[in-house]
């Protein structure tokens, strides 16, 4: 058995959805834990005017009865708020009258760094905006949502997964000097996961091997350019005798540099993820571009956009990895019932040497 995620939604859709399956029955979900972890990515520093409009929350459409997951799927809705104001626009049924609002006027112009030429080149569209909408970074709000999910059964066998931005002060003041030069940056986010016993994930092949699913995973959210596990690149240029972790009496560590996964597999040492974002490649000083309906050289599209949104990522990457662990953690300990997946993980604990220290 196995957690499996799909999504669905546009940015100024009427609103964005997470099916998950394969959650046991019986986990206890807290309304206010997900909505709580969906303002956290609303509240980074540099985001667009847009959060002002969202007020994101979750609603359950299936799989939840009085709090308790069914064992069935399980169906959230982030409604967009901003569909108000593109009704014609993004209307899924053609649009009744004359469409007004926003929206209603093709996008020629794309974006260096954006899917929007791809996009448009690849589907045969005229509007690069159907190609942009389900390639915007609202998409993460479901991530989290899901991720609120996953992290409610990983507490059930006492891992916490944690987001933070590297250098937050740092990223604040060239989020400020960005933004008066009318620029967008990136930055480098990390994740822990704490208290991931030995054996999650599996040596065996690419699509059980832990840090490949956590890096995929990782790399699926909009912006991420690079993924490293641990000490990742730097581990490049080191010798042996300094990369490794070394085992010591009741099969402890001192060091951590493989960031808690060796050879595919949780070694019980904390997981640490981190990702590198590029700068948002909407630009209020537009890069150069080519219309699309004349092939004239010209300025890309400039619309309302975030000055950076790593504050957001931490939070997303943090529901990414914690989706993975708990993916890990439900084909590992099994179970129908939340209770025979924590008997199997409490069994498992006893078995094993292995004392959570961190
Ligand atoms: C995004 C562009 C902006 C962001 C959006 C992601 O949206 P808009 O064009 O409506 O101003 O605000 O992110 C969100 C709406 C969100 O909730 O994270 C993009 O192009 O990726």
């Amino acid at each position: 058995m196995t957690l499996r995620l799909t999504t669905a939604g546009e940015s100024h859709g009427p609103a964005l959805v997470a099916v998950v399956e394969g959650l046991p029955a019986g986990l206890v979900l807290d309304r206010a834990a997900i909505d709580a972890d969906l303002l956290r990515r609303q509240q980074g520093y540099g985001r667009s005017p847009r959060q002002q409009i969202e007020q994101d929350t979750v609603e359950v459409l299936a799989g939840l009865r009085h709090g308790r997951t069914l064992g069935t799927p399980l169906a959230l809705v982030v409604r967009n708020r901003d569909h108000e104001n593109w009704r014609s626009g993004m209307s899924p049924w053609p649009p009744e009258g004359e469409p007004t609002g926003k929206g209603t006027k093709p996008v020629t112009l794309p974006r260096p760094g954006h899917a929007d030429l791809a996009g448009v080149l690849k589907h045969g569209f005229a509007d690069v905006r159907d190609a942009l909408e389900r390639a915007s970074a609202r998409h993460t709000a479901v991530i989290v949502a899901a991720g609120a999910v996953a992290k409610a059964l990983l507490h059930e066998i006492e891992v916490e997964v944690e987001g933070t931005v590297v250098d937050e002060e740092a990223l604040r003041k060239r989020i400020d000097e960005a933004r008066a030069a009318r620029d967008t940056v990136g930055g480098v986010v990390e994740v822990r996961g704490r208290g991931v016993p030995p054996g999650l994930g599996s040596y065996a092949s690419r699509a059980t091997r832990l840090d490949a699913r956590l890096a995929a995973a990782v790399m699926g959210i909009q912006a991420v350019k690079g993924v490293e596990i641990g000490d990742g690149f730097a581990l490049a240029a080191k010798r042996g005798s300094e990369a490794h972790d070394e085992i010591g009496e009741g099969f402890r560590r001192d060091t951590n540099h493989a960031g808690g996964i060796e050879a595919g597999v949780s070694n019980g040492e904390e997981i640490v993820v981190r990702a590198a974002m590029k700068p948002l490649p909407t630009l209020m000083r537009p890069l150069a571009s080519v219309d699309l309906a004349t092939g004239e050289p010209s300025d890309a599209l400039v619309e309302r956009s975030d000055v950076a949104a790593v504050e957001a990522l931490a939070v997303v990457a943090e529901a990414a990895v914690a989706f993975e662990l708990a993916r890990a953690a439900r084909e590992k300990f099994g179970g129908d019932a939340i209770g025979d997946l924590v008997a199997a993980w409490r069994a498992y604990l006893e078995r094993i040497p292995w004392r959570r220290t961190r």
